[in-house]
């Protein structure tokens, strides 16, 4: 890659996040996803980072602003109307305001302010103590709403809560979704990208049961852990909000917000415990889990490789998953795949059931990294430029061909390319948190 063709993408990089920008937060892509997505604006945020840190702390402030009174940020927030989109308020019946969805989604906030802190020059820490106390009551009602057992592992409710919403994991707990209620309604997705990469129409009707039930059930956090037909353990929530927990802690200490590290060091502890049970000795690798029915996921995907990610691993099974790594980088031209290359269910098209995303790469990597396997973490950093450079800015590529998929100038392509992939990220994925020891070890 030479000079002039990185400065192109760093500067194509800029001019699509404030493309997507409006005003206070940002949207993932024009057209296929019209409002602010949760984890994608905490990505987002560290993109701005590399040349506007107020706006990515902005990013932040606006999506806690949007926190529930039990806790919960939503993975979506209606800012404004817009047809482009469904399932839309109406659907979701939240009656909150602003207008949200009424589920979560993976938990990376608090990992991202502990880099915004790191990365930016200016002194932004009164800014981070009440988005740092957000944290605290949206960590804690992961605990309380979602692990109310306190078995160290959180349940997703929907797959759209693992934000890998497609994967082959949820194919069997969906099973137990009835769809005989769910009625006609009209898809907005396929008219922005081709079928064949996106849900098929039995998944997206479980999708919108599980809606209905939240719905119908006022989404209330204790019938939902009770009733809710969908209550699954995933690898990689699970694997982000243990991270997300060791980094509040952190945040916590260098703020003297000593009761809030008291808290999240208590929660990181259960998780870190809890972890475990999702290990599956059969394949080598953390799986999902489905809690209702206490049946595990027969394939690993790329949220096995997360759990370097979410603090250190034990050594028996770091070399156990290695060994997958490498087995997968056999078998595609480009990494990380999203789902078992190996496995009939692999589709290198369609959506979480194959392809690469930038941002889980960032993960992967910055976890192999913090875990001593800087080589690997070079190798996805290379596949990552190499896609973004040929491509551009898509959603996600195929790892067999390359390809760019899903929706074009997308944000949080955009963002892993400023705050890591590109040569002048500074970064390479690794920031002053990450040259401290795996947190735990
Ligand atoms: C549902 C916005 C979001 C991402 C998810 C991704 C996709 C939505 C959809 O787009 O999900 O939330 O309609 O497919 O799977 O990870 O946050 O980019």
């Amino acid at each position: 890659m030479n000079l002039q063709s990185i400065n192109r993408c760093d500067q194509r990089a800029r001019e699509i996040l404030q493309k997507n920008d409006r005003g206070n937060y940002t949207v993932p892509t024009d057209g296929l996803y019209p409002f602010q997505w949760n984890w994608d604006s905490a990505l987002v945020a560290l993109g701005f980072c590399a040349f506007d840190p107020d706006r990515a702390w902005r990013e932040i402030e606006t999506l806690l602003s949007a926190q529930w009174d039990n806790g919960m940020v939503p993975h979506i927030i209606f800012w404004k109307d817009d047809e482009g989109y469904f399932p839309g308020p109406a659907e979701w019946g939240t009656g909150t305001s602003p207008k949200t969805s009424g589920i979560t989604q993976p938990p990376l906030a608090a990992t991202i302010v502990r880099e915004l802190l790191d990365r930016s020059k200016e002194d932004f820490h009164s800014r981070a103590v009440p988005i740092v106390e957000a944290l605290n009551r949206w960590h804690q009602w992961f605990s309380d709403a979602r692990d109310p057992d306190g078995r160290g592992l959180v349940a997703i409710i929907h797959p759209w809560e693992s934000g890998r919403d497609n994967l082959p994991d949820w194919d069997a707990p969906l099973c137990h979704v009835d769809t005989s209620g769910v009625g006609t309604y009209s898809r907005r997705d396929t008219q922005h990208v081709h079928e064949d990469e996106r849900p098929k129409k039995l998944d997206y009707d479980r999708y919108m049961a599980l809606v209905q039930f939240g719905r119908e059930n006022g989404w209330d956090p204790e019938i939902i852990a009770r009733d809710n037909p969908f209550w699954v353990a995933d690898a990689g929530m699970n694997a982000i909000l243990r991270r997300a927990e060791h980094d509040l802690v952190d945040l916590a200490q260098t703020l003297g917000l000593s009761r809030i590290a008291t808290q999240a060091r208590a929660r990181a502890q259960r998780l870190d415990a809890g972890f475990e049970a999702l290990w599956s000795e059969q394949l080598g690798g953390y799986v999902s889990l489905d809690l209702r029915h206490n049946e595990k996921a027969r394939t690993l995907t790329a949220g096995t490789f997360l759990a370097f990610y979410a603090s250190n691993t034990p050594d028996r099974h770091a070399r156990r998953m290695l060994d997958t790594f490498h087995l997968w980088s056999k078998k595609v031209r480009y990494g990380v795949p999203s789902f078992d290359p190996t496995s009939e269910l692999f589709d290198s098209i369609r959506y979480w059931r194959g392809p690469v995303w930038a941002i889980i790469n960032w993960m992967i990597a910055n976890g192999l990294e913090r875990n001593g396997h800087a080589e690997l973490a070079v190798r996805i950093h290379k596949d990552t430029q190499s896609l973004i450079c040929n491509e551009g800015f898509y959603e996600y590529f195929c790892p067999l061909t390359g390809r760019g998929m899903g929706g074009d100038a997308f944000s949080w392509t955009a963002a892993a390319w400023l705050a890591w992939a590109s040569p002048n990220a500074g970064h390479s994925g690794r920031s002053a948190a990450d040259r401290n020891q795996v947190p735990g070890a």
